[in-house]
């Protein structure tokens, strides 16, 4: 049987600046652009174009973008955070996004991206990544969390007051996946905050076609949902990477296609510290994660003690 041509309606990533591109990323500074990552690149490509077929319509303005293709569609927001108060600002830009989502003809969301200032600011409670669980929490509907998207949440550079989030968004449900070796997120127990944090580990999309993709979603080292390797970037990259492997043999396991690490499209990994940097480029060297499409950006994980996240792209094949 011939293989069937990849269907240009469908997601496909590449690690560069495209033109036509249904999602164009930024990793060079830009404030007025909310597809602009507020991360300082490290290394890597400065762009991230996520492709899938022509365009309808599309619109940017300072402070909010999207762009509707056939199935699927964008719609990036940028909240302007007032007082430092991140869980107004993250229930603002959750009820812009389902007022944009829901009503559409892509009313699924398969992936978000979360970007604010300071994300480990305030102890307890009051740290600024429980506060924006909390407000993301109070503005979501029911079809939210049945299942919750893939996602990324990721401390940016700079002082608050900007609040970034990033939607892909689809006609039709994704599949969304779990890491055995992980609580899923909305089974953590209190201690990691007040509300469980509302993603799911991964989402497999293009099922129905020759071509699915796996989207891991921010993968750090953590086991059951315990961070582990305190203080050891590599160790943690290394876990992560195993975290990786668990939703790719997931991904090969749901679909029936051969899902490996060499089958990266692009991937991000985020660093608290760029002192960091050639201790992870090491590790990511002998991965088997093609190098071209690697992004390291400077990020603060979610969890203080965590020094690296990473997210990533997977072709079937
Ligand atoms: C973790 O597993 C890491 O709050 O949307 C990863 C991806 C993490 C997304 C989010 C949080 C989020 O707990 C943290």
């Amino acid at each position: 049987m011939d293989p069937q041509p990849l269907s240009p309606a469908r997601l496909r990533v590449v690690p560069e600046t495209r033109d036509q591109a249904l999602i164009a990323f930024q990793f060079r500074p830009d404030e007025a652009s909310p597809l602009s990552v507020g991360c300082a690149r490290l290394a890597g490509p400065d762009g991230e174009s996520w492709l899938a077929g022509a365009v309808g319509e599309s619109a940017e303005t300072r402070g909010a973008a999207l762009a509707h293709g056939e199935h699927y569609a964008m719609v990036a927001l940028v909240v302007d955070e007032v007082h430092g108060d991140i869980e107004t600002a993250a229930a603002q830009a959750y009820e812009r996004l389902l007022v944009a989502v829901r009503p559409s003809e892509h009313p699924y969301l398969l992936r978000i991206w979360n970007y604010f200032p300071a994300i480990n600011r305030g102890e307890g409670d009051q740290e600024r990544y429980r506060r924006f669980c909390v407000g993301r929490a109070r503005a979501v509907d029911g079809m939210f969390n049945d299942p919750p998207p893939a996602a990324t949440a990721i401390g940016a550079d700079g002082e608050p007051g900007r609040l970034q989030v990033v939607a892909l968004c689809s006609r039709t449900p994704a599949v969304a996946i779990e890491n055995p070796r992980q609580t899923p997120a909305w089974q953590y127990p209190r201690e990691h905050g007040p509300v469980s944090p509302g993603f799911s580990r991964g989402a497999l999309l293009d099922t129905d076609t020759d071509t699915p993709r796996l989207l891991a979603s921010g993968t750090a080292s953590i086991v059951g949902h315990v961070s582990q390797h305190l203080g050891d970037c590599a160790a943690q990259l290394r876990e992560s990477l195993a975290n990786l492997d668990e939703l790719i043999a997931q991904a090969a396991e749901k679909t029936g296609k051969p899902f490996q690490r060499a089958g990266c499209e692009a991937m991000r990994v985020y660093l608290r510290s760029e002192a960091d940097l050639a201790a992870a480029q090491a590790v990511m060297s002998g991965s088997g994660i093609p190098p071209a499409c690697i992004t390291y950006l400077r990020g603060d994980i979610c969890r203080r003690e965590l020094d690296v996240e990473l997210e990533g792209v997977f072709a079937a094949g």
